[in-house]
This record gives structure tokens, C-alpha cells and sequence, in this order.
């Protein structure tokens, strides 16, 4: 019943380039913590659509070696629903920089799959209009060279 509650809410996360092969764990922890997997693609990112997707980054110094990295090879995209799932998936993550996370928050998703500040396994949508944005990002539009796209049923 709470699977279908108006208590969900919904986030965009992503399995960057450099975890990809970690599909299956990270995907075996989100279903551990209870999320429910709506709307999910894989696709690998073009240079202009991972500059799309950061936008709001462009200028910072991280910029140019970010956009490299997300386009370096597949992602998957992927909406995952739960009470407070926005807090809940980041709180899963972990912090930003994966020796931080090491350090911090052992057991979370960039301690375990990340590599360094840039390298770090997975992304999260911060707010639920970014949440909206993002997943209007992966969902509405063609994007990339796309491999895979899935809807099941419990998408909103
Ligand atoms: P995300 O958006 O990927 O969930 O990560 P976040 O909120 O924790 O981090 P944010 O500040 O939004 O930065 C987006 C991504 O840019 C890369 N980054 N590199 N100093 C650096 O080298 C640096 N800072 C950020 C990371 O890949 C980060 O996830
Ligand atoms: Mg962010």
C-alpha cells in the first residue's frame, strides 16, 4: 500500500561511467533500502548532453574533466520512488568526494564504488524541482546514443 502512497517522492539517480559495471550491487542496495525502481534508461552521453545535464556547473573548474567523464561511457538513469527519496538516495550516496566517504560514511555507495572527487559512482537529484528537471532530462527527450529504455508499471 505505501508502494502507491501519495507519501512518494521521487528522485533522479544516476550510475555514472566508472560504476556501471556495479549495476547489479548498486542496484541490489537501492532495492535493500526499500525504493521502488520506476522509469529506467541506459545510455551512453554525448559531450553536449552531459554539458546539458551540469549546466548549472559550467565555469566551475571541475566543468571541463565532469563532462568528460559522464560522457565516457554508458550510464544508467533511472527514477527511484520512496518516502523522502531525495534525502534517502543521498543519504545512501554519501559525500561528494569518495575519500570523504571513505572516511565518513564507509558503508555508502561512493565509499564503496567511487574513486576520487569526479569519479564518484552514482549522482542524485538535491531538490525536487531538480528531481523534475532531471528526470524530464533522461525521459522526454532523445538522449545520447540510447541502449536500453524501460518503463514498468509503478512509473509516475
Ligand atoms: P551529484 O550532483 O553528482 O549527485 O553530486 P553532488 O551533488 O554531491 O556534487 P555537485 O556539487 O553537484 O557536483 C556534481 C559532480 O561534479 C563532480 N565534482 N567534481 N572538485 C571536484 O573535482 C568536483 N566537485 C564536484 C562530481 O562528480 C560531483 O558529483
Ligand atoms: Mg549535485
Amino acid at each position: 500500500a505505501d508502494r502507491l502512497s501519495a507519501k512518494q517522492e521521487k528522485t533522479l539517480a544516476m550510475i555514472k561511467p566508472d560504476a556501471l559495471q556495479s549495476f547489479g550491487s548498486i542496484l541490489a542496495a537501492v532495492e535493500a533500502a526499500g525504493f521502488t525502481v520506476g522509469r529506467l534508461r541506459m545510455c551512453h552521453l554525448t559531450l553536449a548532453d552531459a554539458e546539458g545535464f551540469y549546466a548549472v556547473h559550467a565555469g566551475r573548474p571541475f566543468f571541463g574533466p565532469l563532462t568528460a567523464f559522464m560522457s565516457s561511457g554508458r550510464i544508467v538513469a533511472m527514477e527511484l520512488l520512496a518516502p523522502g527519496a531525495i534525502r534517502k538516495w543521498r543519504q545512501l550516496l554519501g559525500p561528494t568526494n569518495t575519500a570523504t566517504a571513505r572516511q565518513e560514511a564507509p558503508n555508502s555507495l561512493r565509499a564503496r564504488f567511487g574513486s576520487d572527487n569526479t569519479r564518484n559512482a552514482c549522482h542524485g537529484s538535491d531538490a525536487t524541482e531538480t528531481a523534475a528537471q532531471e528526470a524530464a532530462f533522461f525521459f522526454k527527450q532523445p538522449v545520447g546514443r540510447c541502449c536500453t529504455t524501460t518503463n514498468t508499471s509503478l512509473a509516475l
